[in-house]
């Protein structure tokens, strides 16, 4: 087969292929999405998307279209990657090469990349882990056992030295806009649930989680609390305890339901960039995976983070690193508190609702430094883009 030489990054923008498999939920979609998209609007570059499962994407990028093997979307070539083999219908190599959570690139575009005088910048991309062997891996290159090839491992991370995580230029600047601007809210509130805002005394939640059982629990707290909690709930894996809780046959978007001191909305879910919004207008965010998580930490409100699971619970440990970063500075009571109530929201005890709020001021405020302290690890697109300029040169 002829493999054309790509442009070479000194002749025009630098092509990038990003390779990702869908293995389960959003997040994987998620975050080669948000990366590809940087690397467009930016830095330049020319992406292009293999993806394997274009329905999960097609949730967080509605003008998708599933039936189209090759499409253009905000600027952004999108290959329905159909089967592993397939690199595409025009075949072409890119200068950097994202191989994103250990997916397996198509031979056929191994064997090309070999073949090139200049082989391509090789990533693989990883999961987003706070333990702190990261920075120790970051960067490390590894040899192809058959092919004089090498790739590098691109870890993300939480700390100094890794990859940092993924956080657009303009997103302060958009939430600065947004948290400022009491018509912005009152739209939002009005588009997305067909209410007027609660009123402030009202404690604000999002709700995007896995099927969890402490739930119940805390469904019963916010319906007992002494003041207004109003819960915005994504449609998605919890509704159907929402369900149940309410004594409704289903918890589907558009969906209202209220008891006691608690009542509670269903959410379509958003197209990427509307998520942002609804972090921004709650008070507390339950959020889960990989991304939802950064998306968090950048709007600097408290929030509880239900990680993926893991066999042999081997996402506990990474699940108290991110918490050793978060906490470091909090006093001790507040940091007891955070760290009991993020254990029992993963299966370790029973979620204190009452205790979490009485800490409320501190960890807001613990919220606002820590997205000042993880901004200096930089974004996660520059840093791949500045290591890849450098080696590219
Ligand atoms: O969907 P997730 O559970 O994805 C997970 C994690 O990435 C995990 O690390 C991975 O191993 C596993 O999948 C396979 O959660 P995450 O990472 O938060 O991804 C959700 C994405 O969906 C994120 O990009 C935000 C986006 N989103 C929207 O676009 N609209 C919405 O309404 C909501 C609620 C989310």
């Amino acid at each position: 087969m002829s493999s054309p030489a790509p442009a070479s990054p000194a002749s025009g923008p630098i092509a990038c292929d990003i390779f990702c498999a869908v293995v389960d939920n959003f997040g994987d979609i998620g975050v080669c999405w948000r990366l590809a998209r940087q690397l467009t609007n930016e830095h330049g570059w020319q992406v292009r998307v293999f993806v394997d499962d274009l329905h999960a994407f097609r949730k967080l990028c509605p003008s998708l279209a599933l039936g189209e093997a090759r499409q253009v979307v905000d600027g952004i070539v999108i290959e329905h990657w159909h089967e592993p083999a397939h690199a595409g219908d025009t075949f072409q190599l890119a200068d950097v090469v994202i191989e994103a959570f250990a997916c397996e690139l198509p031979p056929v575009y191994i064997a090309a990349m070999a073949e090139r005088a200049r082989a391509p910048l090789w990533f693989n991309l990883e999961y987003l882990s706070a333990e702190d062997w990261v920075a120790d891996f970051h960067l490390r290159p590894s040899p192809h056992p058959r092919y004089p090839l090498g790739k590098t491992f691109f870890f993300p991370g939480l700390a100094p030295g890794t990859g940092g995580v993924l956080k657009e230029r303009c997103l302060d600047a958009a939430r600065a806009a947004f948290e400022g601007s009491a018509t912005a809210r009152a739209a939002w509130w009005l588009e997305t649930t067909g209410r007027a805002p609660p009123a402030a005394d009202a404690t604000v939640v999002s709700l995007f989680a896995y099927q969890n059982p402490a739930v119940d629990s805390l469904l019963e707290q916010w319906r007992d609390s002494p003041s207004a909690v109003v819960l915005l709930v994504p449609e998605g894996r919890i509704s159907g305890a929402l369900a149940r809780f309410f004594g409704l046959p289903s918890f589907a978007a558009g969906a209202q339901a209220a008891r006691g001191n608690l009542s509670a909305h269903s959410l379509a879910f958003t197209e990427q960039p509307g998520y942002d919004a609804l972090l921004w207008v709650s008070d507390v965010n339950f959020v889960r995976g990989e991304d939802s998580f950064v998306r968090a930490q950048w709007a600097a409100k408290p929030f509880v983070w239900q990680i993926y699971p893991q066999a042999d619970d081997a996402h506990l440990p990474k699940l108290d690193a991110a918490l050793a970063h978060y906490t470091r500075t909090l006093r001790a009571d507040a940091r007891v508190a955070l760290e009991r109530f993020w254990h029992a929201w993963n299966g370790a005890g029973r979620p204190d609702w009452a205790q979490f709020q009485r800490h409320y001021p501190v960890l807001k405020q613990r919220a606002n430094d820590w997205a000042i302290e993880l901004a200096r690890v930089g974004d996660l697109a520059g840093n791949l883009a500045s290591f890849a300029k450098s080696q590219l040169k």
